[in-house]
């Protein structure tokens, strides 16, 4: 893709407890790719990918970092200047979900932005053993603001609609990203939706 006609780079992080398959739903968002024998993120890892949303180029670098406390590294570095946070958690793995609070403490903590846009992802429901049903899902992130789809890095389903929606709501949002050509930069239809592309499946909070 041109870079010259990228409105912005943007930082994205994707956070979660160890195993959740965060690391899952960057391989397959960037490279369509699912591996099931995955190994654990140790420290952090990195991505580039551009996407286009509505009509605008956005240059997105995903960081992802490892969800068990012992390879966790740099935590205030990862957090810096994020403009969107994934939070991940497993829909058949109760604990996962209940230690959402934690991660979201820790974003609020390290994160330099204010209005720094979430997105909350239930993962893996593909799977049969759901222990967290869809609508808890949803009354946890309308409480705290934050975008809320189910996903399956395994199928696909949900996967690019997490990332567009995100960055949707991001280039919507007033003063939370910079564009890189200023003189020649066009926000092609933005604020003349009310609804995401993903619509009926995304909640726009
Ligand atoms: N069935 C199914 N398995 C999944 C899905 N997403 C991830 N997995 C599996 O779950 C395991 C953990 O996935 P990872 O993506 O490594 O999880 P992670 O959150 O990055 O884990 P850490 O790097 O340790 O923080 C792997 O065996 C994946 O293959 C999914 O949507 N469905
Ligand atoms: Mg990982």
């Amino acid at each position: 893709m041109d870079d010259d006609s990228v409105l912005t780079t943007l930082k994205i992080l994707i956070i979660g407890e160890s195993d959740v398959g965060k690391s899952s739903l960057l391989l397959r968002f960037t490279d369509d790719v699912f591996d099931p024998g995955l190994a654990a993120t140790i420290g952090v890892d990195f991505k580039v990918k551009t996407v286009s949303v509505d009509g605008n180029k956005a240059k997105l670098a995903i960081w992802d970092t490892a969800g068990s406390e012992r390879f966790r590294t740099l935590t205030p570095s990862y957090y810096r200047g994020a403009q969107g946070a994934i939070l991940v958690y497993d829909v058949t793995n109760r604990q996962s979900f209940m230690k959402l609070d934690q991660w979201l403490y820790e974003l609020e903590t390290y994160s330099t932005r204010t209005n720094i846009v979430k997105m909350l992802v239930g993962n893996k429901i593909d799977k049969e053993n759901r222990a967290v049903s869809r609508e808890e899902g949803m009354k946890y992130a309308r409480k705290h603001s934050m975008l809320f789809i189910e996903a399956s890095a395994k199928t696909c389903d949900g996967v690019q609609c997490a990332f567009e929606e995100l960055v949707e709501k991001i280039l919507q949002t007033p003063g939370l990203w910079e564009s890189e050509n200023p003189q020649g930069f066009s926000l092609t239809d933005l604020g003349n939706k009310s609804e995401g592309t993903c619509t009926g499946y995304c909640t726009l909070i």
